[in-house]
């Protein structure tokens, strides 16, 4: 019996029929499917997360079912310690000293520029690769779990998106601006381009490395606009199959808020420039998503 259910149908029909194909999975008993046991390897983006960030890669590491090969954190020149803390706790649990690798950006490369270095260190060797943040936001092992579970749905994803804004999401815990503005710009988004998702900006995924290795992915910003681009191009692609699971998000305890103006201006810069490349210009999605990264901070 298969543990997740698709909820409709896929359609390939219409408007529809040059995009990705989305199944929508809901996570009942969710396990780890065999072919992702001890494959799947994790980027953990770090920025002054340190309070946090060791119950973050213990879940990862002891309680995700065996599906994870490698955890590698990102340290983004945090300023509190973060990449001490993971050294110290890498030195006291042996599992966690042979799982977790900790890479120290020399400087700070931006969100998108340290998934880069992360997409860019795993995608040519890893089966699955996923994104995993380490503020906490997410209940990091049991989100894992419900993404690898989401590969025994038929036809089996390349892809799998934890999504904020679906039927079994839970955000009562998630500051209601950031919601309101979230479900604005999943609107404005699937208005420009036509594509059906459901949380268009979420950053928490596990994929095919192949999948990923399909996208453009060193050409997007280096900023917050990265997931948002690489949905775009995720969402768009005719090849590829894309489940989403029901994701549980809270306001983040420690790290850096980023401002939501500021992030709202720089979203419907790259919006807009995506809509002119993609109506007036008529460039493929790929392109017209590339062709944003200028705007996108
Ligand atoms: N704010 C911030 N977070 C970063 C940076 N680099 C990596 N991160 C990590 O990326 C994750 C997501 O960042 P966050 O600001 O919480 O964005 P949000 O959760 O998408 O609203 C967190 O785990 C951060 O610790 C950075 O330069 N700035
Ligand atoms: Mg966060």
């Amino acid at each position: 019996m298969s543990l997740l259910q698709p909820s409709a149908p896929p359609r390939r029909r219409g408007r529809f029929a040059r995009r990705a194909r989305v199944l929508h999975g809901t996570a009942r008993d969710a396990r780890v499917p065999f072919a992702l046991h001890r494959s799947v390897s994790v980027i953990v983006p770090a920025y002054n997360t340190a309070p946090v960030l060791p119950e973050v890669l213990s879940a990862l590491v002891h309680r995700t079912g065996g599906a994870v090969a490698e955890v590698i954190v990102i340290d983004n020149a945090s300023t509190d310690g973060t990449a001490d803390v993971v050294r110290e706790l890498m030195a006291s649990d042996p599992l966690i000293g042979v799982t977790v690798r900790l890479l120290e950006n020399p400087e700070n490369l931006g969100y998108g520029g340290s998934i880069k270095r992360g997409f860019a260190e795993l995608v040519p060797s890893a089966p699955f690769v996923a994104v995993i943040h380490s503020d906490q936001q997410c209940e990091a092992a049991a989100t894992l779990i419900d993404m690898a579970a989401a590969f025994a749905l038929e036809p089996e994803p390349d892809v799998v998106l934890a999504s904020r804004f679906r039927d079994g999401s839970v955000t009562d815990e998630y500051n209601l601006a950031r919601r309101l503005a979230n479900h604005f710009f999943n609107a404005f988004t699937r208005t420009i381009s036509g594509l059906r998702m459901s949380d268009a900006g979420t950053g928490i995924m596990l994929a095919r490395a192949g999948a990923i290795d399909r996208m453009p992915f060193m050409q997007l910003t280096s900023g917050y606009q990265f997931h948002p681009q690489l949905n775009l191009l995720i969402y768009g692609d005719p090849e590829l199959v894309v489940a989403e699971v029901p994701l549980c998000w809270r306001d983040a305890t420690v790290g850096v808020r980023f401002s939501l103006a500021g992030y709202a201006l720089t979203l419907t810069r790259m919006l807009l420039t995506f809509a002119w490349q993609r109506r007036v210009r008529r460039r493929p999605i790929g392109e017209a998503v590339v062709a944003t990264s200028r705007r996108a901070l």
